[in-house]
């Protein structure tokens, strides 16, 4: 029997988390024949829910299973671990302006990253789904300076599939037939999914579409698709955010030869400015996950890049004082 591996989930007993934890204790994100301990993190008020739902997972008596521990300090939720899945946040409440919400966050984000500093696995992976999520890894990230920022990312995985979803659901293919798709810069209404080197069984997927559809139906469908759930659900996305967040672990963890988006600490790759996480095409190795390099990228591409970046710029300038 493989070790143990130790995940720790933070908002185990929101939304996401519900659709999240059960799918990782079946074995879906690291493999059904790696055996977990769970560190399931919450807010003192969340904690008798929380309870709850780890009732629920020893009523499921999952075989991989080794240990839970539910918790509200970080600092023990984070002991060891070797992946961490940062979910918990804090909503954007009424008269909340985006600033707020980045201040309030930030608070969270710059604890969690002292404490994975301290007490993680000196090899542990980070993926940020609490939204405003590629400026939460960011302040995560520089919280942690005896990591590697290699080691955190920001969830753009729902986002790359939804596009691969609206594409498919266009040309009538299936989403499997699609490669090359890739989504860059934040995770907000201002991210670029691009199709530019996209192709649909070997073809290029803009040779399918015309150029007024991409630029007024599939990017605003892709930017607007959270909302369109919400208004829908009365609730935002959750089971497919949670699907995203195992597709996303799983590949890192694992591996995979699929283009992919990832929100990365930037270096400067594709001029994008250093220090910010932006959204990449990516392809995950067992354990590293390199950008994919060399795409040429028009005029219309690199404009709505820029204003991805321009916002990232932004949020970054907003929450200086916590990195
Ligand atoms: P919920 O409000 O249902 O759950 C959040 C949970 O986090 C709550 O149980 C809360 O008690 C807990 N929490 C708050 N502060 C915490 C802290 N300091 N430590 C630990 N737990 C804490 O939200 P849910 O629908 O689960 O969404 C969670 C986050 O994911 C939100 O920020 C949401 O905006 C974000 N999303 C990100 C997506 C992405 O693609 N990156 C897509 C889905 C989702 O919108």
């Amino acid at each position: 029997m493989q070790k143990p591996l130790r995940v720790a989930v933070t908002g185990a007993a929101g939304q996401i988390g519900y659709q999240l934890i059960y799918r990782i204790a079946a074995g879906e994100m690291l493999g059904r024949d790696q055996p977990l301990h769970l560190s399931l993190l919450e807010i003192p008020p969340a904690m008798e829910a929380l309870n709850g739902v780890v009732m629920e997972l020893e009523d499921c008596a999952f075989p991989l299973i080794q240990g839970i521990d539910p918790t509200d300090s970080p600092d023990t939720a984070f002991a060891e671990v070797d992946i961490a899945v940062l979910v918990g946040s804090r909503p954007r409440s009424p008269g909340m302006e985006r600033r707020d919400l980045l201040e309030a966050n930030g608070e969270i984000f710059t604890i969690q990253g002292k404490a994975l500093n301290e007490h993680a696995a000196r090899s542990v992976k980070v993926l940020v789904v609490g939204n405003p999520a590629n400026t939460n890894c960011l302040i995560a990230l520089r919280n942690a300076p005896d990591l590697d920022p290699t080691q955190f990312c920001a969830m753009t995985r729902l986002d790359h599939n939804r596009a691969l979803a609206q594409l498919a659901l266009k040309v009538e293919c299936h989403v499997s037939d699609i490669s090359g798709l890739a989504v860059w810069g934040n995770h907000s209404p201002t991210m670029f999914p691009e199709l530019g080197s996209a192709t649909v069984s070997g073809e290029p997927a803009l040779s399918l579409v015309d150029m007024e559809w991409y630029d007024k139906e599939f990017i605003p469908a892709v930017q607007q698709r959270g909302a369109a759930i919400l208004q829908a659900r009365g609730f935002s996305s959750a089971a497919s955010a949670a699907n995203a967040a195992i597709e996303q672990v799983r590949d890192w963890h694992l591996g995979s030869q699929l283009v992919t988006s990832m929100g990365l600490y930037s270096t400067g790759s594709y001029g994008i400015r250093e220090g910010i996480v932006f959204s990449y095409p990516v392809i995950c190795k067992r354990d590293s996950v390199q950008i994919v390099e060399g795409r040429t990228l028009d005029q219309f591409s690199r404009d709505k890049i820029a204003i991805t970046e321009q916002e990232l710029l932004d949020e970054r300038s907003a929450i200086e004082h916590l990195i």
